[in-house]
């Protein structure tokens, strides 16, 4: 099976849920004395150097009595998400599925007692979202031949002997036959690893040959190979490039990326973390990255009981109606020839976040259509530079909408550039989607 062919879904997703959930959910920020009220939860072992046994302890409160794998897919649906991710190994090194290689996973260490992968997974396949298994495959802090004494972010409190570390037999008995694992028992569509480099350029070939073995159409993020971005564009051992954390391509890059973006400053449940990113900001954000070629996988960090916090789900429902309305100019869409069109930006400004007066444009396009999509109100009229009898010397324009507004706009092209009428109401709210649709050009 070739990359084109296994890639194809997911370049037309375009939107997914990351899902960070595993024991760090409990402490959730807060550990004895010590309340983090911004940072990654998900890593409080490291930052509290908790040994090992008694983080290990958090297991035997693991009691989500209120998780339902069915509505968590419910949730990601109507936000217009695509596809979830799922934490399944995160650096802490517990399993949040069934393994047979380590009892320390959710169903033989936990009360609750329930594969939450295996559910997962089920409610995912019900409802038509594709899933994906996260993988902390370069650090293990629980296991003492786990990555290791030579990084600087590894378990050295409980593991001082940098001579124990033993990443060569890490990796042989626990990361790679858990891959396997994961590989056998879910049938991923996509495989997400989180890493730094440790592994050798030959284990990262072995792990490779082996998932193209067991599960030749699972998708594969750059991080099997390295995490730097933008360095080796594009990795031999992947099918798109994961950028930084919370990081966006500022350019068109030429090859399918994604973003992993949290929507507070933690990936894990923080309890006292309320620095949520507002659906404005997401729609936004979505719509820059699209433009760029890129998906966006937005994070979610459920609690300890199992819910996904009320103030996620508010702004994902949010972003659903959005996609409800705009959704077109979204999913299946490729980047235009050039992806923002609005005044320059001044040194050092974020256009998404603080888009320059009068309007900032993204495009999109799909067939014969090119969506601009203004993420803010245009007013009184729109002048979409890049669109001028120059810039689209080769096509003509057989007419404009706004989706979801039955308003007519009226258009008129000079060589300063399209300017458009506004319709009266908005249609929606938080970003506006002009579509361009082209005359077809007969092929002689
Ligand atoms: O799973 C999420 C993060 O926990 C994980 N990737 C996403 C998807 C991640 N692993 N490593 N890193 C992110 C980068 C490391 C950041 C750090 Fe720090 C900066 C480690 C120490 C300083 C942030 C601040 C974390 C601890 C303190």
């Amino acid at each position: 099976m070739t990359r084109e062919e296994r890639i194809g879904w997911w370049r037309e997703a375009r939107f997914g849920m990351f899902i960070h959930w595993g024991l760090y959910a409990i402490p959730g920020g807060v550990w004895k004395d010590t309340v983090r009220a911004t940072g990654y939860s998900e890593w409080v072992m490291y930052a509290e150097k908790i040994p090992a046994q008694e983080y290990a302890l958090l297991a035997k409160s693991f009691k989500p009595t209120r998780f339902d794998a069915k509505a968590w897919a419910s949730i990601a649906k109507k936000a217009g998400m695509k596809y979830m991710v799922l934490t399944t190994k995160h650096h802490d090194g517990f399993s949040m599925f069934k393994s047979r290689l380590t009892p320390y996973n959710v169903v033989d260490a936990t009360p609750f007692k329930r594969d939450v992968t295996g559910e997962l997974v089920a409610a995912c396949r019900d409802s038509g979202l594709r899933f994906g298994c996260y993988y902390s495959i370069d650090r293990d802090w629980y296991r003492p031949q786990g990555p290791g004494n030579r990084y600087k972010q590894s378990n050295v409190w409980d593991f001082p002997d940098s001579k124990k570390e033993d990443f060569d037999t890490y990796f042989a008995t626990l990361a790679k036959p858990q891959i396997e694992e994961l590989l056998a028992n879910y049938r991923p569509d996509l495989l997400w690893f989180d890493g730094i480099d440790m592994k050798s350029d030959a284990q990262v070939e072995e792990l490779y040959q082996s998932i193209r073995k067991l599960r030749p159409e699972c998708v594969l993020n750059s991080r099997i190979q390295g995490c730097r971005f933008p360095a080796k564009i594009p990795p031999p051992h992947c099918d798109y490039i994961s950028t930084g954390d919370n990081e966006i391509a500022d350019q068109l890059l030429g090859f399918e990326w994604e973003n992993p973006a949290s929507m507070n400053t933690s990936f894990g449940f923080n309890r006292n973390d309320h620095n949520w990113v507002e659906p404005k900001e997401i729609v936004s954000r979505l719509v820059d990255i699209v433009s760029k070629g890129g998906n966006y996988l937005l994070n979610v960090g459920p609690t300890p009981e199992g819910l996904i916090p009320q103030a996620c789900v508010d702004r994902l429902l949010e972003v659903g109606k959005w996609l409800e309305t705009n959704g077109e100019a979204i999913y299946g869409t490729s980047p235009w020839r050039v992806f923002r069109d609005g005044p320059p930006p001044k040194p050092g400004q974020d256009q998404v976040k603080e888009p320059a007066a009068p309007v900032e444009i993204r495009f999109t396009s799909k067939a014969d259509s090119l969506y601009a999509i203004c993420l803010s109100w245009p007013e009184p009229e729109v002048l979409v530079r890049a669109l001028g009898k120059q810039g689209l010397s080769d096509k003509t324009i057989a007419g404009v909408r706004m989706l979801g507004s039955s308003e007519e706009v009226k258009w008129q092209q000079t060589d300063a550039g399209l300017t458009l009428s506004v319709p009266r109401e908005q249609p929606c709210r938080h970003a506006f989607v002009y579509r361009i649709d082209f005359n077809h050009k007969q092929t002689p």
